[in-house]
């Protein structure tokens, strides 16, 4: 990887790409998913998406235009092998999109950033063992999958992201049933599923196969590490069990994955402590794997949470270190977290940002790439164009969040070597649909039109004024 800082924006294959069923790619989750009825709040899928399949070149042109060096993407599995596994046949044409999308890129200085996974399972592999619940069987199929990558792609990618945020895959896809697979203990979600038992087996196999992956790697010149997702947590107040709260949900959250890659090789005490055996242990030979599996961190990154602390024992579908989470501090209204936008989950809260940067700096020293940073405007989406283009909301997030970044750098001594927001493009934003637009560039879904917000102009010239003060 170069020295300079790298900096761009994000997309994910499922969110932006469509043609599903075009040139032989297979079937995800996420399509299955899209089927389930009630799944997608909007009744949507991500079949058409920004069409990026097709558009690639007016992406790439797009990207430059932003006066982005990076662009960060992820590869759809089931399009490079249709049916996932080990010993099922690669698809030249899938391989070949995405050739002619890496080549598009570095034809216009842009380098690619490629994540393997960002949630999109090849549904055979889900049918055929249970996907991520099959620790064996999924590491083998993940780690082919990344060597036939490495070896079609690895000549012109240097910087790779082996998953996306396997907190969502655990969580969402195997506790909450949000997202796919779509399992949970709660039956009017799924009728299969145990969310006291297999997050945590799903998140072993994650780390597991990233570390696998990374392994094989090694012998490569690039760089790779993982994405995880965390947004910071303040405690309530500043009583003791609040505080001790706030840490215990910071470590479910982000250190269930980072300590055993980046510090112990295992999980944090306080998630052994409440879940006892349905945690899985690591083998001698897995902490080996696992440990220093990672060159960087990447650090996916929204908002913030104010913690309090939950009294009695933690139930068994408890994933978050039994605590509350709460947007309303001590002295009730108006609430101590920043604009609303329009996930219920983000708030604007750039403060957060820097204690979090500093936090992770401290507790595991390796530098950071945040891979991810963004905000849906409230009511965007009803928006007529003109005013959607003028995103005042969504400028004043990045500002706050870049000036943040600025002082965790400069004085905090954070080590930071680039900064990815998401995202690109408004897309399918998993099971909320089309309805959050996380995009700086404005997409007319009934014509595909894309147009740059006010906040991608504002990035732009963020990062010239930026690189015009280094040179002088
Ligand atoms: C990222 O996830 C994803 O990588 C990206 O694909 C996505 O588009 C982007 O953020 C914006 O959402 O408990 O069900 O109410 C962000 C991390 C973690 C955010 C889980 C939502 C809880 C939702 N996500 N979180 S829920």
């Amino acid at each position: 990887m170069t020295s300079t800082f790298l900096h761009g924006f994000a997309t994910a294959s499922y969110q932006v790409e469509g043609s599903v069923d075009v040139d032989g790619r297979g079937s995800s989750v996420w399509d299955d998913l899209c089927n389930r009825e009630g799944a997608i709040v909007d009744g949507s899928s991500g079949s058409e998406a920004t069409d990026t399949y097709h558009r690639y070149k007016e992406d790439v042109a797009l990207i430059k235009e932003l006066g982005a060096n990076s662009h960060r993407f992820s590869l759809s599995w089931s399009r490079i092998i249709p049916l996932g596994g080990a010993d099922d046949p690669v698809n030249p044409l899938g391989v070949q999109f995405y050739n002619n999308f890496i080549d598009e890129l570095i034809a216009n200085g842009i380098e690619p950033m490629v994540t393997l996974f960002h949630w999109d399972l090849p549904l055979a592999l889900q049918k055929r063992y249970g996907g991520w619940l099959d620790k064996e069987q999924a590491t083998r199929d993940f780690v082919n999958y990344a060597r036939v990558c490495f070896s079609h792609f690895g000549d012109r990618v240097k910087l790779w992201i082996t998953l996306n945020e396997p907190f969502c895959t655990s969580i969402l896809g195997h506790s909450l049933g949000v997202h796919a697979p779509g399992r949970s203990s709660d039956r009017t979600k799924s009728p299969e599923g145990d969310s006291a038992t297999e997050p945590w087996i799903v998140g072993h196999s994650l780390l597991v196969a990233h570390a696998s992956a990374v392994d094989l790697y090694r012998r490569e010149e690039g760089e790779i590490g993982i994405s995880l997702n965390g947004d910071w947590c303040e405690p309530w107040d500043d009583s003791e069990e609040n505080i001790a709260a706030a840490q215990r949900a910071q470590e479910f959250w982000v250190s269930w994955f980072a300590d055993p890659i980046y510090l112990t090789g295992d999980y944090p005490s306080c998630m052994r402590e409440q879940l006892g055996d349905r945690l899985p242990t690591f083998s001698k030979e897995e902490k080996k794997l696992v440990l220093g599996s990672s060159d960087f961190y990447g650090m996916n990154h929204y908002t913030s949470n104010l913690i309090k602390n939950k009294s009695g024992p933690a139930a068994a579908d408890d994933y978050q270190g039994n605590v509350e989470y709460t947007t309303v501090g001590p002295n009730g209204n108006p609430p101590a977290l920043g604009y609303q936008s329009q996930c219920g989950w983000l708030q604007t809260a750039p403060w957060g940002f820097r204690k979090l940067l500093v936090w992770i700096y401290k507790r595991y020293g390796v530098p950071i790439i945040v891979t991810e940073n963004g905000m849906p405007v409230r009511g965007e989406g009803d928006l007529p164009i003109e005013q959607a283009l003028n995103d005042g909301p969504r400028v004043d997030f990045f500002k706050g969040y870049l000036e943040n970044l600025e002082l965790a750098m400069k004085e905090d001594g954070v080590a930071v070597r680039g900064y990815i927001a998401w995202s690109l493009l408004d897309n399918f934003e998993w099971a909320e649909g089309y309805i959050p637009r996380f995009g700086v560039v404005y997409v007319d879904y009934t014509t595909q039109k894309r147009t740059p917000k006010r906040s991608a102009h504002f990035i732009k010239q963020w990062f010239e004024e930026k690189q015009e003060k280094e040179q002088q």
